[in-house]
């Protein structure tokens, strides 16, 4: 069984109907969503602000890959177009695996071009550790240390300030 943290992204369209179709589509296998939260655009900022959210995800059977594949068909089905001229730009849809470990506690540690785990921005990236804590107020990136304490560093702090959760738009009904 591996068990992973999905980070979810969206800033064209209905940002929120594109999230909560991820979640239709992921179904059985999520365990637990975070909040909503309105991020401003990180990496690339002549964007749309963001929604994201994240998700912990568990499969008897998946691996790691399996995740990866999983994660972009659910791009795939709310329309995602890769412009391979802006690597962080706009998207209906991004789902990226943070991290995944054995059932035994293992992380899942992986270099590959493909799946490079855990995902190597996510301790930069207030929009995935402040969704995540919500989750796991004890989780570690591995090779990071505590999330909360990723939160409070100079690459994160402006950021977190920035965000503000928006329970208006709430997944957790389904709905
Ligand atoms: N995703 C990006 C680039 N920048 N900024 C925010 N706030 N949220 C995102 O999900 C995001 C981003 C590319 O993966
Ligand atoms: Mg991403
Ligand atoms: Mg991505």
């Amino acid at each position: 069984m591996t068990e992973a943290v999905l980070s979810l992204g969206s800033n064209l369209g209905d940002r929120r109907a594109h999230l909560l179709a991820a979640v239709n589509q992921l179904d059985s296998h999520v365990t637990a969503i975070s909040g909503v939260y309105e991020t401003p655009p990180w990496g690339d900022t002549a964007q749309p602000a963001y929604l994201n959210v994240v998700l912990i995800v568990n499969d008897r059977s998946a691996t790691a890959r399996d995740w990866l594949e999983r994660a972009q068909a659910c791009e795939r089905a709310e329309g995602r177009i890769r412009d391979p001229e802006r690597r962080f730009g706009p998207r209906t849809l991004d789902v990226d695996v943070i991290a995944v470990r054995q059932d035994d506690g293992t992380p899942v540690i992986s270099d590959d071009a493909e799946l490079t785990l855990p995902h190597p921005r996510a301790h930069l990236r207030a929009f995935v550790l402040r969704p995540w804590l919500d989750l796991r107020p004890d989780a570690v990136l591995p090779g990071h240390g505590p999330i909360a304490a990723l939160l409070d560093t100079p690459e994160t702090t402006a950021d977190l300030a920035a965000m503000s959760p928006r329970p208006d738009l709430s997944l957790e009904s389904m709905e």
